[in-house]
């Protein structure tokens, strides 16, 4: 009797263990939820050693690392504690299927959040890689207002490398001047250039020098009690990558500068690139990896060089004439001291005007044998966008065609989705200008150009090659370079090309066989590069210049597909321009 008691509770226990440990697989291959409670605010912090005002989420910046597996949902709860600014975040790379509300692009998916109040952005990552988010409302990007979000593969589903760690880098370059300062110089007239930054930051740490910096006492020092530029401060020491010798590190390396493009190397260690915009590239080794503003990389680094001391890791300015001192940072090998600078001095960069060899990279990033998905053979539409910098009304532009995108007061998911009248120019911008008759290696005869608030609109699923041709600035014998980003989709790069495109020449030459997707590529000096993506995300997405100064100046247009099936939108993407509650009078 005793024995049959005995083996019947057994048997419910071992139910009671199969039950538990079902669920913890299932639980294991479940999309999971992962709640963040952000709140966003102005703090003192000296990043750069220089104390100045700096947007932090939960007292950080960068701000936290979203860390999730492919086909979970991220809820970020914002609390905007700015105190009298609005803002946004856009989730970088993530496409936003079926929540185009949550793209965080202010002025097209979503009214601002205003201070004091808070915004739910509710959103899955359907894909595994490394991407990033940032501010996305005036220039709060450059303020700190940034972070990493890694997406790791599906339980059990192989990458097609291998490594001991991961790691993330995430680099910017930091002005001294705060983003109000910045953002009306470049609307003033005459205009005020941003200029060069102060400081190069590997994961939100860099070092001014500290002897360049006046002695007067700078704002939120009291009565200069508190030093405005302190080398010994805590807040600027160095990043320190530890690596144990023999073993094999992926660094997951994003950029989020402002302004520069970034040369990353590591002093006697060669990168093996792996992965771009979460896309698996086709292995190749290099010493400098070239980083364009709104890009990431994996890169797989072996420590093996000889362990008895530490290396630099250095970011350096490329593709503009540097003004800014590298970045620094260590690459430690264990058991040295993580704070011990190496004894070398710290590798140069490429040379910063070695268009060449950047471009060579960009024509190196191919997709992985075995992990792509093959472009549609042939485009339903192609739109060349000619980029200019120009003048309007006496204020310096970036535009399009001719066109420089000025943001309505309603967003335009809102305007479109409620159909609403009246908020945006109905005509749609020009799908090309004529290039034969426009000279890009001369400062154009009339840089007249003019502000719009137009967007293309495309037919859905239909595919869109886009071609963007660099230019003359209206400086004499310049052309810069640009990194385009595209919301809401990724996009085949189908090739960069020197000189002017033409359209009956170079679409022969398209890599139509392995190219890679990204959502963030360069478009180099005096050349043009051509992308293609499927217009399969309803919604209405921004594609812009990755440059702040460039963005702000309107660099940028907006493209809009499916709006009949995009889903109800929440309330709380409202309450802005003409989506404003109507106040009864009286
Ligand atoms: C810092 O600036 C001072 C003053 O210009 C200069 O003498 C010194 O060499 C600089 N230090 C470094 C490390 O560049
Ligand atoms: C500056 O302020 C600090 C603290 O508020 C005080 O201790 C110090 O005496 C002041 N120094 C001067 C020069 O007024
Ligand atoms: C790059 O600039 C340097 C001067 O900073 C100049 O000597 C060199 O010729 C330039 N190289 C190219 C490829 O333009
Ligand atoms: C450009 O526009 C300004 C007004 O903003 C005007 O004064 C000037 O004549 C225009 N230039 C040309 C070449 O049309
Ligand atoms: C831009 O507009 C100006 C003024 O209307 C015109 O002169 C110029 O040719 C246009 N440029 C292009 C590239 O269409
Ligand atoms: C979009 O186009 C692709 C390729 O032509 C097709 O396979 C797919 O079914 C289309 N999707 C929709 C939703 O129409
Ligand atoms: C621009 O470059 C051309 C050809 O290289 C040269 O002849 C001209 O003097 C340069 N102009 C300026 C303003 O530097
Ligand atoms: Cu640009």
């Amino acid at each position: 009797m005793a024995l049959c008691k005995s083996s019947i509770n057994g048997a419910a226990v071992n139910l009671l263990l199969l039950v538990l440990l079902l669920c913890s697989y299932c639980s294991q291959l479940e999309a999971k939820t992962h709640l963040h409670k952000w709140d966003v605010r102005y703090e003192y912090k000296s990043p750069d050693c220089y104390r100045k005002l700096v947007m932090t989420i939960n007292g950080r910046t960068p701000g936290p690392t979203i860390t999730a597996e492919q086909g979970d949902t991220i809820v970020v709860v914002l609390k905007n504690s700015l105190g009298t600014e609005n803002t946004a975040i856009h989730w970088h790379g993530i496409r936003q299927f079926g929540t185009p509300w949550s793209d965080g692009a202010e002025g097209v998916t979503q009214c601002p959040i205003l201070p004091g109040e808070s915004f739910t952005y509710r959103f899955v990552v359907d894909k595994a890689g490394t991407f990033m988010y940032h501010g996305h409302y005036g220039m709060q990007r450059a303020a700190g207002l940034n972070g990493l979000i890694i997406v790791s593969p599906r339980l059990g589903l192989p990458e097609p490398f291998t490594y001991h760690h991961d790691r993330s880098i995430l680099l910017t370059d930091w002005y001294h001047a705060s983003t109000f300062d910045q953002a009306v110089g470049l609307s003033s007239v005459p205009f005020v250039f941003v200029g060069e930054p102060q400081s190069l930051l590997i994961n939100g740490r860099g070092e001014y020098n500290c002897s360049l910096v006046a002695k007067t006492p700078a704002p939120g020092t009291g009565n200069g009690s508190i030093p405005t530029c302190n080398s010994n401060s805590p807040e600027c020491a160095p990043f320190s990558l530890t690596v144990v010798h023999g073993r094999t590190y992926r660094l997951r390396i994003g950029s989020l500068a402002s302004l520069s493009t970034i040369s990353f190397q590591i002093e006697g260690h060669e990168m093996t690139v792996v992965e771009a915009d979460g896309s698996y590239v086709e292995p190749f080794v290099t010493k400098n990896l070239i980083i364009y503003s709104g890009e990431t990389y994996s890169v797989l680094v072996k420590a093996d060089q000889p362990p008895t001391r530490n290396y630099w890791l250095v970011t350096s300015v490329v593709a503009r004439k540097p003004a800014t001192p590298n970045g620094l940072a260590i690459f430690n090998y264990y058991p040295n001291h993580p704070r011990r600078n190496p004894r070398t001095s710290p590798p140069a960069g490429p040379q910063w005007n070695d268009t060449a060899s950047r471009l060579s990279q960009s024509r190196a990033i191919k997709a992985r044998k075995g992990y792509f998905e093959s472009p549609p053979q042939k485009p339903d539409r192609v739109i060349e966008l000619l980029n200019t910098q120009n003048k309007i009304n006496g204020q310096f532009k970036w535009s399009l065609n001719n066109l420089s995108l000025a943001l309505p007061s309603t967003p335009y998911l809102v305007a479109l989705k409620k159909k609403l009248k009246g908020v945006f120019d109905a005509e749609q911008p020009p799908d090309q200008v004529n290039l034969d008759s426009y000279d890009i290696y001369d400062v154009a005869k009339n840089v007249n150009a003019t502000s719009s608030s137009r967007i293309y609109s495309l037919e859905f699923n239909s595919t869109v090659d886009i071609v963007l041709q660099n230019a003359n600035t209206m400086t004499p014998n310049n052309s810069e370079s640009h990194p385009w980003h595209l919301h809401g989709h990724d996009f085949w790069v189908l090739g960069y090309g020197e000189g002017t495109y033409d359209s009956n020449r170079d679409p022969q030459y398209y890599n139509l066989v392995d190219p890679i997707m990204k959502n963030t590529v360069p478009l180099h000096p005096y050349g043009w590069t051509a992308i293609r993506f499927r217009a399969d995300n309803p919604g209405a997405w921004f594609f812009h210049c990755h440059i702040e100064s460039h963005f702000f100046m309107g660099m940028a247009v907006v493209f809009e597909e499916g709006i009949g099936m995009v889903g109800r939108l929440p309330s709380s993407v409202m309450g802005c321009g003409k989506t404003k509650p109507h106040r009864s009078l009286g």
